[in-house]
């Protein structure tokens, strides 16, 4: 990664350097999700994943990827050492530009690890994408961040992201399925994240989302759940963020475990029912 990366961040990804040791990770992690995804990936995952074939030929080459992505809604992949600055981040987004790491775990690290590398970048946010709508509401969200720079809600925002981008649900005829990047790139958060009684599953809320933190380090205690991919793109184009900014600067964040009476609540957890009923 001794890469000087240019004022946006990216570098080249050096497709060419990677090991038939990383090609084979990257293979092992995709037929490892492809035997827990279906029925628990929503349609538009499973769809996007389908069109941009990541499968075969391991590490995808961003440039190819990038024709195929763009040619459905204008999205490109460009590489990055890893995490860069919000406004950067923000910048990419509004540009219709995905900003995904160049580097592969180790093998010895199949199953968690702290930066997002290439497999959690491009086969967790990528597929999602290939969707019109979801496409839309990923280049809102970098406008907004821009917007908001200075703004000091930033975290709020962060939550925002982490809550749908990274580990949304999505209510379907058939039940809640799966669209966040952190959870359809985990092999055990995948099943944890539907079938685990632990964690509180909550009716998505911009505000009641914005109040609530989160952690890097586990599987979530909370998941949003939001009616449809056009609903939560029509919440954020549709909303002034400036009354809420407001509100937020004086809310108190609502702990990560608590359900408020506000809550629609699809399951209430152990700990959370435990709470509710001394
Ligand atoms: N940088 N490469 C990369 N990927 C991210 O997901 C990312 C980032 N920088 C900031 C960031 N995410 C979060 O703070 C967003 O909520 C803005
Ligand atoms: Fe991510």
């Amino acid at each position: 990664m001794g890469e000087a990366a240019t004022q946006d961040w990216t570098i080249p990804q050096d497709w060419d350097a990677y090991t038939q040791e990383d090609h084979r990770t990257w293979i092992t992690l995709y037929e490892r999700q492809a035997r827990v995804l279906p029925g628990r990936a929503c349609d538009e995952f499973l769809r996007g994943l389908e069109r941009l074939d990541l499968h075969g030929g391991g590490i995808p080459d961003f440039r190819a990827l990038s024709e195929r992505l763009s040619a459905l809604t204008g999205w490109q992949v460009v590489a990055v050492p890893g995490l860069v600055p919000d406004d950067v981040f923000f910048a990419h987004l509004a540009n219709r530009r995905f900003p995904a790491g160049n580097f592969i775990r180790r093998p010895e690290q199949l199953d968690y690890l702290q930066e997002p590398d290439v497999f959690h970048d491009v086969f967790g946010h990528v597929p999602m994408l290939t969707d019109p709508v979801f496409a839309d509401y990923m280049q809102a969200y970098g406008e907004g961040g821009l917007r908001a720079l200075g703004s000091g809600r930033l975290h709020n925002l962060a939550r925002l992201y982490w809550y749908t981008v990274e580990f949304g649900l999505l209510e379907t005829r058939e039940g809640l399925r799966i669209y966040g990047a952190g959870i359809v790139s985990s092999r055990s958060e995948s099943v944890f994240a539907l079938e685990d009684p632990s964690p509180n599953r909550i009716g998505f809320d911009l505000e009641r989302v914005m109040r609530t933190p989160y952690r890097i380090d586990d599987f979530q205690q909370v998941y949003f759940v939001i009616p449809s991919l056009r609903k939560l793109l029509d919440i954020t184009i549709g909303t002034d963020f400036g009354p809420l900014y407001s509100r937020l600067a004086t809310a108190e964040d609502i702990p990560i475990a608590t359900m408020v009476a506000q809550d629609q609540v699809f399951s209430r957890g152990a700990q959370a029912y435990a709470a509710a009923h001394g």
